[in-house]
């Protein structure tokens, strides 16, 4: 090669390895950043939830449950289940009103000296452990699965039903009983056309849903007959997911079919099964000083504590 050919490959390799240089160095500081932004997020989050941490009084079950409302002791069935039994197996529990969710991104759930408890079913065959309780102990094996099946035939369909006819077609009757902005309104709706269009029945026409619902109120009308409780004189752990699916059904807006079932009565020992249980355990059902949303932890109720 020539000394000036040479001398001029030398230069551009010369360049060519500082831009090497300037990139690694770039990428490097890149990565750096990333790893610094990621840290100190995880670091922030790790205060911020420490900051959060709550202090519960010991031995008391604590309930987190949406706000409660004028017209009923919660908007959510599942709510209003797990505390009926609470009340029925007197266990010492204090209420705490929020819209924070579970770990599993659900409400309600419970925190009991430190742990932390999600799924209302759940929930109670926990609590069932803890304090040696079990209110099937005189069902047969085939009542149990009757009472399972009716469980998720309320939890797991007619549910559904009722929170397309709540939230999807709701709209201002739905703002009536759970006073809330056209905003917040909005934003619910569209996260229960999601969850239940992933569900299946909001794939359903209007017609369809109200079919479902009137279908499976049918069924348990029918299973229910004269009998007291779901299994006959003896209240069963099912008991408590029926009173709170059905507690939901008579929250549902004027504009829906519930509203015309309830008014005309068309199940009438379904009225009877929940006036029943109402007065059974709940005397501060209709509460009128109420400003919904009250949030905190709420003072324990000494008549429904053994
Ligand atoms: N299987 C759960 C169901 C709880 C549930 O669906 N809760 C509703 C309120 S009624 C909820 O948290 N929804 C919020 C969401 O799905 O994002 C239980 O029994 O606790």
């Amino acid at each position: 090669m020539e000394p000036r050919e040479r001398c001029l490959t030398e230069k551009q390799e010369g360049i060519s390895s500082s831009c090497y240089h300037r990139k690694k160095t770039m990428s490097q500081w890149t990565i750096a950043v990333g790893v610094g932004l990621i840290t100190a997020s995880g670091l922030l989050y790790i205060i911020f939830r420490q900051k959060k941490k709550k202090i519960y009084p010991e031995n008391v079950i604590i309930l987190h449950q949406f706000p409660r409302i004028r017209e009923a002791p919660n908007i959510s069935p599942f709510a209003i289940k797990l505390e009926t039994f609470l009340r029925m197996a007197k266990l010492p529990y204090q209420v705490e009103y929020t819209f924070e969710m579970s770990p599993k991104h659900k409400i309600p759930w419970i925190t009991y000296n430190g742990e932390v408890v999600s799924d209302s079913q759940f929930i109670i065959e926990y609590l069932n452990k803890k304090f040696n309780l079990n209110f099937n102990s005189h069902l047969t094996d085939e009542q149990r699965s009757i009472a399972r099946a009716m469980q998720k035939m309320l939890e797991e369909n007619l549910y559904w039903g009722l929170v397309r006819l709540r939230w999807v077609y709701g709209n201002s009757y739905t703002r009536k009983i759970i006073p809330m902005l056209a905003y917040q309104y909005w934003l619910i709706k569209r996260r229960c056309q999601r969850s239940t269009y992933s569900q299946g029945i909001g794939r359903h026409t209007l017609a369809e849903v109200n079919q479902i619902v009137m279908d499976d109120l049918k069924a348990l009308s029918d299973f229910l007959g004269k009998k007291k409780f779901l299994m006959g004189d003896e209240l069963c752990e099912t008991d408590f997911a029926i009173f709170g699916m059905i507690a939901y059904s008579r929250q549902m807006p004027e504009n829906c079919i519930l509203k015309e079932i309830i008014d005309d009565d068309v199940f009438p020992n379904i009225t009877a099964y929940f006036e029943r249980m109402k007065s059974m355990y709940w005397p501060d059902w209709f509460d009128p000083t109420v400003k919904f949303p009250t949030f905190g932890l709420q003072p324990q109720k000494s008549h429904f504590t053994s």
